[in-house]
């Protein structure tokens, strides 16, 4: 029999052993998560569909690589010290006691300082690109939530009646933003009544729209699709039903569509011509039911 690698006190060692069941662990951990390859290697975080929210998700992979180098450093010293300085047959009953070590205190104050720094700088960096708005951006877009809806204005697309094109939300219809992809568009919001929020969970991003007080914020959306969008501010009533739907297509679709608006076509009806029956209304979510006797959430 070959002979077993054994440790100081005669236990065998069983590396391999222990680093599979490590791997095992750590892939049971993200199968109990419900972890996609995908999303592991994000640490997490959602896919976003927009510009910035591949800078936040860079913020949030650096920090958590950097947390986890920290990690396995301060792990691998507390388990040396545990290891190469434990108590050996012979060794007094209590070691030696070290009061104080000026360099190492002076590590434990400097040490925990620069990380806060270093993060603090890089979230105000990734915060500040965020928060950037072009002064002349390729769309324009004007928000305006009352309770429980959205009404959204396209800037500068003057419908059949000379005002600005615009899709508002009712009880029998969902709002449906018709956004392009790979330009910048900007939102001004303003509120007629109370503080709401405009919330596109896909975008990672939400802002508050509050009465006298105009946001705006602007993004650049990466992919087609369909987003749903939410209030995320507490409004009353029907806040939980407050939703809206974004639909991002391409740029010569999307002057298809402000043309088909500007023609005087309703939203359903402008939608169909350009998608197809199916794609008429929102697909994310449904209007919201105004019996007040149903209190699920849409
Ligand atoms: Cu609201």
């Amino acid at each position: 029999m070959a002979s077993q690698k054994r440790d100081r006190a005669g236990v065998p060692v069983r590396r391999g052993r222990a680093v599979l069941s490590l791997a095992g662990l750590g892939l049971l951990a993200l199968a109990l998560a419900g972890c996609d390859q995908g999303q592991a290697m994000r640490f997490g975080w959602p896919a976003g569909v927009t510009v910035q929210s591949q800078w936040m998700l860079r913020l949030w992979v650096d920090s958590t690589i950097a947390a986890l180098a920290v990690g396995v450093l301060v792990w691998g010293l507390m388990f040396w010290a545990i290891i190469a300085y434990r108590r050996r047959a012979g060794d007094p009953e209590i070691p030696v006691q070290t009061k104080l070590n000026l360099p190492i205190e002076i590590l434990y104050t400097i040490a925990p300082l620069l990380i806060v720094v270093v993060l603090f700088y890089y979230t105000a960096v990734v915060e500040t690109d965020v928060n950037k708005e072009d002064a002349n951006p390729d769309v324009t877009i004007s928000v305006v939530a009352f309770k429980w809806n959205w009404r959204f204005g396209y800037n500068d697309q003057r419908g059949q009646d000379g005002h600005d094109v615009e899709t508002v939300g009712s009880s029998d219809q969902i709002p449906v933003l018709v956004l392009p992809t790979g330009k910048t568009v900007k939102f001004i919001e303003t509120s007629e009544d109370v503080i709401h929020s405009f919330w596109v969970p896909d975008f990672l991003f939400k802002r508050d729209v509050i009465p006298g007080h105009p946001n705006s914020f602007q993004v650049t959306i990466t992919q087609t699709g369909n987003f749903v969008g939410r209030c995320a501010e507490l409004c009353g009533t029907y806040h939980s039903n407050m939703n809206f739907e974004v639909r991002a297509v391409s740029p010569t679709m999307y002057q298809q569509y402000l043309t088909l608006r500007e023609q005087g076509l309703s939203n359903p009806d402008a939608l169909e011509k350009l998608q197809g029956k199916a794609m008429r209304y929102a697909v994310t979510t449904h209007p919201f039911n105004t019996d007040r006797r149903d209190t699920s959430a849409s």
